[in-house]
């Protein structure tokens, strides 16, 4: 558990942000032997442990206190918090600081063919996507009504299979949605990778390791603007 001595880290095994959360922390000067098989990475060099899992999983790794930081999309953050909120489970961590990678927009689109003028053009149509309660957050600001159609993966082609109307899902160069024969038609969320840090309270020296470890990363972020 994280009341070892070592600083225990999560961050994705596999995915878009593994490649760039593994060279920050590299760049950061600390040195990890992966081996692909393993859940748990050891530094050589530093008292730090990484946790390898899903992204999905590192928001509530590190709300529940099991890991003490967790690099993660701001839009798998944000989701995990409202979900975590309506159950009554612990949904606070500490955003230490947004990073520069994993730019992202979470955004409804619909079929080239469909008519739309305001996200009104939705009301009482069928959504699907896997980010329902930043869909419904948005919504209900606006007033409107919808109905969802969740789905982990393959959202971009609901409205072609008929599961759907439109979609709210991630979106970055905007190929995959002209591929499916969709259009970006609202903005609901703008997303980056960030690093976030449990509110459990830390010893004075895993605390030390973490300002450094920030210093080094702000270092290193500046010199790449
Ligand atoms: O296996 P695991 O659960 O860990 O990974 P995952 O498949 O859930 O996530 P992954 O690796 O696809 O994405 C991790 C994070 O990267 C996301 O939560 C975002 O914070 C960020 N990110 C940045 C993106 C994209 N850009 C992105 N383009 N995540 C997903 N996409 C997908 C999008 O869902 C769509 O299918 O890429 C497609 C759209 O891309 P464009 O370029 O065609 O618009
Ligand atoms: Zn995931």
């Amino acid at each position: 558990m994280s009341e070892s001595g070592r600083l225990r880290i999560a961050i994705q095994k596999s995915g878009r942000l593994s490649k760039e959360s593994m060279k920050l922390l590299k760049s950061c000067g600390v040195k990890f032997n992966i081996n692909e098989q393993r859940l748990i990475a050891h530094s050589d060099n530093m008292p730090i442990d990484l946790l390898r899992v899903r992204d999905d999983d590192i928001p509530g790794l590190v709300m529940d206190g099991v890991v003490d930081l967790g690099f993660i999309g701001e839009n798998v953050l944000e989701e995990e918090q409202l979900e975590r909120q309506q159950l009554d489970k612990p949904a606070t961590c500490q955003k230490l600081r947004q990073l520069d990678f994993g730019a992202c927009r979470l955004s409804l689109a619909v079929p080239t063919e469909f008519s739309y003028d305001s996200a009104a053009s939705l009301e009482g149509l069928r959504i699907a996507t896997s980010y329902p309660n930043l869909l419904r957050r948005y919504m209900q600001e606006k007033g409107i009504s919808y109905r969802d159609c969740m789905l982990k993966g393959s959202v971009e082609v609901a409205p072609r299979a008929g599961l759907a109307d439109g979609i709210c899902d991630l979106v970055s160069t905007g190929a995959t949605l002209e591929a499916n024969g969709l259009y970006e038609t609202e903005v609901i969320y703008r997303s980056t990778a960030c690093l976030i840090q449990s509110e459990q309270e830390q010893t004075p020296a895993k605390q030390a390791l973490i300002d450094k470890l920030l210093s080094r990363i702000n270092s290193v972020t500046q010199a790449r603007e």
